[in-house]
């Protein structure tokens, strides 16, 4: 079978009578991304590793086997630490008594583990993806001082109230040394942090789909002047990767790594309000959704207001859209979050929060057991 027509339906598809991990990682050897052969499993054969999870040797996840971790510290980021890293810039206040924030965004290509032995020429902002995430204060002055160290020419493009000339856009902005930014050029973004809510920024150079795709992205936040009530505050970027460039993706996240968060639930306290900072920026698929388990959220819709639109459990959102959640865990327990597109959902993008001391609950097995769930690959017989 040509690996170039392998789509990610197909590899799904395949999952159910070959080991899948084996035609994840050809496909992608193939696609020429990453220097590492196309191997099954640890002992390349086909077999995973030891260890408990016996009952996947020949059918795992679709593309994921449960207990494999990808390499945290050559990627240079963890999606635990990134979940809840707000960069606040540098502060100094001007003459006019206003704040002026900045920061400085440097453009790197970069190769990443996206899932288990999956690699990834990523291009990134600050050598991560998602991006860092950008917070200030509605009504303070921001320069971002950007820097292309990428071999290719990029942007940073931001959501919000601004002039053209700081849109980030190729052909505008040229005669002030801005539009599109080429290696080894450097360019500052001034604006005003307008309006408060949940935005983003991403890189605007064409093929767009390609340069947003590869990692160029992040949130952007804009606190109102009167803050939120105290939370536990995390980012969420749903993200996705299109490992052998045929216009769809193989894997999806949030937060970049598939999984990630099975591996790791993120840990939350029971009763604690929890605000969830959720943006889309999925490329190929027209809508992306977050769903979670056993409890339902307030939604504010760009964050641009402080009265929630909706109280539910599911909400969808297209390409740029983004939503602040709010949620209490009213019970101990593993619980589920995912996106409602099944799909995507196999393919990485599923994660369980942890509520409760996690050596004291005996209902905390769900993550760990989650590769015997009838929809995680072999229906558990071991
Ligand atoms: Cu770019």
């Amino acid at each position: 079978m040509s690996d170039r027509r392998i789509s990610r339906r197909k590899l799904l598809g395949a999952a159910a009578t070959v080991p899948a991990a084996a035609g994840l990682h050809s496909l992608v050897s193939r696609g020429g991304l990453g220097a590492e052969p196309a191997r099954a499993g640890a002992n390349g054969n086909g077999a995973m590793p030891a260890g408990g999870h016996a009952g996947h040797d020949s059918f795992a996840h679709a593309t994921f086997a449960k207990g494999r971790t990808v390499n945290h510290r050559s990627n240079g980021f963890n999606p635990t630490e990134l979940l809840r890293d707000f960069d606040y810039g540098k502060t100094r206040r001007l003459a006019s008594g206003r704040v002026l924030r900045e920061w400085e965004i440097v453009a790197h290509d970069r190769e990443i583990e996206i899932a288990p032995g999956v690699k990834y020429e990523a291009w990134t902002y600050n050598g991560r993806v998602p991006g860092p995430t950008l917070r200030a204060r509605e009504g303070e002055k921001l320069r971002i001082r950007f820097v292309n160290g990428s071999e290719h020419p990029h942007t940073m493009h931001f959501h919000g109230l601004h002039p053209a000339l700081m849109d980030g856009m190729p052909g505008i902005g040229e005669q002030l040394g801005g539009g599109q930014i080429e290696p080894g050029e450097a360019f500052s973004y001034e604006f005003d942090a307008d309006p408060f809510g949940l935005h983003l920024y991403h890189c605007h150079v064409a093929p767009l789909a390609a340069h947003i795709s590869r990692g160029l992205y992040g949130a952007f936040i804009i606190d109102p002047k009167q803050g939120r009530p105290e939370a536990d505050e995390m980012v969420m970027v749903m993200n996705g990767f299109d490992t052998n460039f045929d216009l769809a993706n193989e894997v999806y996240a949030v937060n970049s790594i598939g999984f990630h968060y099975v591996n790791e639930p993120i840990e939350v306290k029971r009763d604690e309000l929890v605000r969830i900072y959720l943006v889309n920026v999925l490329e190929y698929d027209p809508l992306n959704s977050f769903h979670v388990h056993a409890n339902f959220f307030q939604h504010y819709p760009t964050g641009t207001s402080l009265e929630p639109s909706e109280f539910t459990d599911t909400i969808v959102q297209g390409q740029g859209q983004r939503a602040i959640l709010e949620m209490k865990f009213p019970f101990d327990g593993d619980y589920m979050f995912h996106a409602h597109v099944s799909e995507f959902a196999e393919l990485g993008w599923t994660g369980f929060f942890r509520v409760g001391d996690p050596s004291r609950l005996s209902a905390a097995a769900a993550a760990a057991a989650y590769c015997k769930l009838p929809w995680g690959g072999n229906g558990g017989a071991a």
